[in-house]
C-alpha cells in the first residue's frame, strides 16, 4: 500500500489539489498528515481541507500532541523506541491520553525507529534520538520485536522526511524476518525504484512526503511501483 504524507505548515490548498486531482490519486490507500514541527493552527486547516476533497483515510502521524484534532480518522500513536528519550517513549502520551479518548480517533499505536538517512533530519534533531546506523539490521531488528513485545501494533521504519538514503533492504528484510505486524517505511524514497526496492524488501505501506512535495507527478511513479508489488 501506499501513503502520502502532509505537512499541514508546507501544504497549500493548491498542492492539495494537485495530488488530489492527479490520477493516480485512486490508488493512494492513506494520508498521513503531520511533522516533527507544525504551528498549532494549521493542522485543523489541512484536514478539513482534505476532508472537503476527498474520502481517504487521514491518519494523523503526530510530532507532538498539539497535532490531534478529531477532523482525521485515525492517529498513528508514535513511541519513538529506537531513542531513549522518555518524553516520546510515555511522557506526551500521559499529556494527551484524556485529549485522545475524548477525540474519538482510531488509535493505530505504532513503534517508531528512526534510521540513519545519511544527514540530521528535523526529527533526529527535534527527537533528540540517535538514529539506527544502516549496519546494524540486527538492532532494528531487536527493537521492532521488542516494541512488538510491548504490544505495538505497528512498525514504521523511517529516515526522517528528506534523508540521503532510504532504509536498506537489508535492514527493512531482518525487520520483516522477526515481526508479523505490517511495516511501514518512509524518508528519502524519491524514486520508483526506490520505491519498488522498499516494497520488494517486504515493506506493507511505502510514505513519500517530500518528493511528492516537490513534484506531485510523481504519484504515477509510485503507484507504478504499487501494482508491481500488488498481491492479487
Ligand atoms: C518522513 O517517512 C516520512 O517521516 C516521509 O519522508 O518526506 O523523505 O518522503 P520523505
Amino acid at each position: 500500500m501506499v501513503a502520502v504524507l502532509i505537512d499541514p505548515d508546507k501544504a497549500s490548498e493548491n498542492q492539495i489539489d494537485k495530488l488530489v486531482f492527479n490520477p493516480s490519486f485512486d490508488q493512494v490507500d492513506f494520508i498521513f498528515v503531520g511533522g516533527s514541527l507544525v504551528t498549532d493552527g494549521s493542522m485543523k486547516t489541512c484536514l478539513e481541507g482534505l476532508k472537503k476533497r476527498t474520502q481517504k483515510p487521514l491518519i494523523i502521524f503526530p510530532g507532538s500532541p498539539n497535532q490531534i484534532d478529531d477532523t482525521a480518522d485515525a492517529i498513528l500513536l508514535l513511541s519513538l523506541i529506537s531513542g531513549r528519550n522518555s518524553d516520546l517513549l510515555i511522557g506526551r502520551h500521559v499529556e494527551s491520553a484524556h485529549k485522545l479518548k475524548r477525540s474519538g480517533l482510531e488509535i493505530l499505536s505504532t513503534g517508531y525507529i528512526l534510521i540513519d538517512g545519511g544527514r540530521t533530519t528535523t526529527v533526529s534533531y527535534i527527537s533528540g534520538t540517535t538514529p539506527i546506523p544502516q549496519d546494524k539490521p540486527g538492532i532494528a531488528a531487536a527493537t521492532a520485536l521488542a516494541g512488538v513485545q510491548l504490544g505495538q501494533q505497528l512498525i514504521y521504519l523511517d529516515c526522517g522526511s528528506g534523508a540521503n538514503q532510504y532504509a536498506s533492504p537489508k535492514l527493512i528484510g531482518a525487520v520483516k524476518n522477526e515481526v508479523d505486524t505490517p511495516v511501514i517505511v518512509g524518508g528519502g524514497i524519491t524514486s520508483q525504484a526506490d520505491a519498488e526496492a522498499v516494497f520488494q524488501a517486504g515493506a506493507d505501506v511505502v510514505v513519500v512526503g517530500n518528493k511528492l512535495e516537490e513534484s506531485p507527478e510523481f504519484l504515477g511513479e509510485l503507484v507504478k511501483a504499487k501494482k508491481a508489488f500488488v498481491i492479487n
